[in-house]
Order: structure tokens, then sequence, then C-alpha cells
């Protein structure tokens, strides 16, 4: 359902105009003139994660990479960004005619969600953490359901880690959280830990989530990819979840790398056509593949591989 492009990987760390060790996990979105802009993670040789935009005219190749770090920690203001920031998500809200982006602030206590503002990928409104660690994987719905914004994001304990929505008149005061999708159980694909992997896309069937499910096995954590669909204007009511994974490492860059054996997306592109779907992924933390495919296509795979769950039973089900 999901073809990597032969080209793949698209971008890697050799490409970057200043010394960076690896660039993975990039955002995803399509500005006014039409341009791919990718806003990637990039790990420099401390450990530490910055995000750097990347432009190009077809979303594949002739990429103009940012010549210094777009997006960089600011633990003198920001002290949950001590140590970096990451897997940045991009949703275009047209009610501020501004881009959310949503990342994981690395603290010393551990991730946490922050959100910055943009009108061009220059300059950025800082709105600091709005979710406390343990926490990571968020990004804002385009539009408010309900009178309110909604954040899809996954705070984690020792015992849990699954998806949750959060509500907010102005991006900073966030209540009424709600459980969105459990992690299943067992010898499932997705027991245990689940996360959003792009920001939702609006169909006119639902909201369409493409998460993933990590995998522990004797070798190490397994990152794969699975679909789910939730209701336009109740989107913590999943609607279809499919039983197999759609998408996971098999190529050798997505199984060898620094971290092997994840395929990991924050961002997806929709074609002039409305319906072509290009997503962005993080190979093995280490490097870009992009691999396309059909939003009509998707949701008709859901009809024939999905179930239909209800808030209290998802993910129990043997
Ligand atoms: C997740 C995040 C991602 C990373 C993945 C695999 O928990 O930290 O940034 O790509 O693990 O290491």
């Amino acid at each position: 359902m999901l073809r990597r492009h032969p080209s793949n990987p698209i971008l890697s760390a050799g490409d970057w105009p200043y010394p960076a060790h690896t660039v993975f996990n990039p955002g995803a979105t399509r500005l006014a003139d039409g341009t791919t802009l990718l806003l990637c993670r990039v790990e420099d040789r401390r450990g530490h994660s910055h995000l750097c935009a990347a432009r190009s005219a077809n979303g594949i190749d002739g990429w103009v990479i940012d010549d210094q770090p777009t997006l960089v920690p600011r633990p003198d203001v920001h002290p949950e960004e001590l140590w970096g920031i990451e897997d940045p998500r991009i949703t275009f809200v047209p009610e501020l005619n501004k881009y959310v982006v949503a990342y994981t602030a690395f603290s010393r206590d551990g991730p946490g969600v922050a959100l910055a503002l943009t009108e061009d990928f220059r300059t950025f409104e800082r709105r600091g953490l709005v979710m406390q660690p343990d926490d990571k994987d968020a990004a804002l719905l385009p539009r408010r359901v309900q009178g309110q914004f909604a954040l899809i994001h996954r705070p984690a304990t020792e015992t849990a880690a699954h998806i949750w929505v959060s509500y907010s008149p102005d991006l900073n005061n966030w209540g009424h959280h709600k459980m969105m999708l459990l992690a299943r159980k067992g010898a499932w694909w997705d027991a245990n830990k689940i996360g959003l992997s792009p920001p939702l896309i609006e169909t006119s069937r639902g909201w369409l989530m493409i998460y993933h499910g990590v995998r522990r096995t004797a070798s190490g954590a397994l990152y794969r990819l699975g679909l789910a669909l939730f209701d336009l204007d109740d989107p913590e009511h999943c609607v279809l979840r499919g039983d197999p994974w759609i998408f996971g490492p098999e190529t050798s860059y997505e199984r060898h790398g620094d971290v092997g054996n994840v395929a990991f997306p924050c961002g997806t592109t929709i074609g002039d056509d409305g319906d072509t779907l290009h997503m962005y992924y993080g190979a093995a933390d280490t490097c870009i593949g992009l691999a396309t495919g059909s939003i009509r296509d998707m949701l008709k795979w859901l009809d024939d591989n999905g179930s239909r769950e209800s808030p209290r039973t998802q993910g129990a089900r043997p």
C-alpha cells in the first residue's frame, strides 16, 4: 500500500551543508506555492537534536537545505529543551494562518511536548511545553472540533503508552484529556506501546491515523505502522482499526543504522490530485525515506482489514 521511492534514502547526513551525524524523522508540509518542506531532525555528535528545513519543488529531489540549523534548542529560556528538540509534526491551521509545529522537548526529566508557531519556517513563536514528561508523538488537528483545538499525544507511564487527545481554547491551556487508541496486548504487533506517527489526515469518512506500534523482541524493538479511522466531530471515537500492520522495516537502510528496524514517519503531504500520499519517514534513526500511497486505497483497506472498536473494549480483544 505504501511504495518506497527508488531513490531512497532521499536525504541523509552527507547531504547536509554543515556537520551532522544523522538526519531523520522529518515533519512535512506543502507551502502555499506547492513546495514541499521537510523539517528534519538533525542529530549532532553530542547526541543532541535540532530541526532543519529542507525545501524541494517535487518533494523527491533537488532539496535546498538551510545552511544553518532552523530551530535550535533554547535551554536558557526553555529548560525543557536541555537535551535537544526532536520529531516535529507540522499542521497548517487556517484559523491562525500559521503552521503549528508540535515537537518533543528532551528535558532532564524525559521527553515532553512543546509547540512553536510559524508563518515561514524562518521565525518561530515558541509556546513552550504544553504536555509535561513523559509525553511525545504529538500533533495538532488543523481546525477546532466542537469549538476547541485538539492535540493528539502519547503520555507514557512505566506500564502504559496509549494515544490520547486533549483540548484547548487557546493552545496554552489543555484539558478534557481522553484516551483515543489503546495499545493492544500479548503477541500483537502494536502491543504495549503505540504512538501517533504523522498528523491526522482529514478525509470525508473521518480522520485517518497512521500510528506506530513497538514490538519488543529478543533482539530489540521493531517499529511498524498501522491505520485507524476516527470520527470527524468526535476524534476520540475510533471508527475502524486495522488489524495487520501496513509498513515496517524491510530494506537495508531501515534494518541497519543507529537504531535498526525503525520506520518512523512524522509527516505526509498530499499530491495535487487530493489522493496521493507522500509519507516521509526516518529510517533506522539515520536517514530519510519516502513512500507513496493512496488515501482512497487506505480507506478501502481499512474496510477490508479493520475492526470496529468501542472505547471500552478497544485493544482488549484477544
Ligand atoms: C522513539 C522516538 C523516535 C525514534 C524511535 C526509535 O521512541 O525516540 O525519535 O525514532 O524511538 O529509536
